[in-house]
């Protein structure tokens, strides 16, 4: 099926603008979680997300919130999330992108360790398959987290079960201050995949047709009973690793190279080639802008949570 451009680019604006809502909750003092900005990363959470049907599971990571908005998570819920109110996705147990997760909206919440999604990914995968459900499971790992043994782990038994999970890579340049040509000694990450057994593409991360043309072929596979597949797609990490970080090692004429290759920049570029009317660009940021005021309003009209309810989820401990 081909990717509905209009559709692509309300989600990949929505997301860059709820992104940039919780930058500036943090920068005015007033988010209270760590803050993982994902600017440059529109494509690679929207592209594939809208590749999944209902009954699929994604487990994303930090810098993949078109993910979690593609799958329903609203930019209220976020906001309220990132606020540590009680209307967000954990109660108010946790103030940002960790451990936000709802499955009944098909998201595994982000495991901080990285890369823990994507081994409990796989799992989910193996256990689709082992109970004949039609069922894919979607993860995303970065280029750190694709040269830890887990990466291998994961991959050498997804590819020995012909699990069907879709493995994003999201290889930004940059694991936190290092650059990948300091952290791998092959740079070629579906090469590495590929030796230890899964099929591996390369793509454009900014492009999100290419993205979302590859995802879609990987999600048939998987579903098709054809097994993993990884998907590298290049992009780079446009803002600091979290909000404290300066990013003051990234060259700066690497960041003036990917900011013409802005995603969104493309998408834009692309509807005007379609002959897409600038009004109905227009309309549809309007909408966003509405919707993430509405957002704002209200997270900071939510109660926090209720101190009896701290142990509600506590699953051990003393009786
Ligand atoms: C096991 C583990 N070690 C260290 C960290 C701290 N940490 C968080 S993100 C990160 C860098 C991850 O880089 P990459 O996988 O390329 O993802 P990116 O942040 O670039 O999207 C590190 C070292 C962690 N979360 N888990
Ligand atoms: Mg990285």
């Amino acid at each position: 099926m081909k990717l509905d451009l209009v559709a692509a680019y309300r989600w990949m604006r929505l997301t860059r603008e709820v992104d940039e809502a919780i930058r500036t909750l943090w920068l005015t003092g007033q988010g209270v979680g760590g803050t993982f900005n994902q600017r440059g990363h529109e494509a690679i959470s929207v592209g594939p997300a809208l590749c999944l049907d209902e009954d699929d599971v994604v487990a994303p990571m930090h810098r993949d919130l078109g993910a979690y908005l593609v799958r329903g998570m609203t930019p209220h819920r976020l906001l309220a999330h990132q606020l540590g109110r009680a209307t967000g996705p954990s109660g108010g147990r946790d103030a940002n992108i960790h451990g936000c997760g709802d499955l009944d909206l098909g998201i595994i919440g982000f495991i901080s360790h990285l890369p823990q999604s994507l081994p409990v990914a796989v799992g989910a995968a193996m256990a689709f398959k082992l109970r004949g459900e039609d069922r894919v499971a979607m993860t995303w790992t970065g280029d750190g987290g694709a040269v830890t043994g887990l990466f291998a782990e994961s991959l050498n038994l997804a590819a020995l079960d012909n699990a069907p999970v879709v493995i994003v890579v999201e290889n930004n340049q940059y694991a936190y201050s290092t650059p990948i040509e300091q952290h791998s000694a092959n740079p070629d990450i579906a090469a590495r995949a590929r030796a230890l057994g899964v099929r591996a593409v390369d793509v454009d991360g900014n492009d999100v047709e290419a993205v979302h043309h590859a995802s879609r072929k990987a999600v048939n596979r998987a579903r098709n009973g054809g097994g993993p597949t990884v998907i590298v797609a290049e992009t780079m990490r446009m803002l600091g690793h979290a909000i404290h970080d300066g990013f003051e090692y990234v060259p700066q004429g690497l960041l003036e190279t990917w900011e013409r290759r802005d995603p969104i920049d493309r998408v834009l570029a692309r509807l005007h080639d379609e002959g897409v009317e600038q009004q109905r660009i227009d309309r549809i940021d309007a909408d966003v802008a509405t919707e993430i005021a509405d957002a704002l309003a209200f997270a900071h009209d939510s109660p926090w949570p209720d101190p009896a309810t701290v142990t509600d989820g506590v699953w051990a401990g003393d009786a």
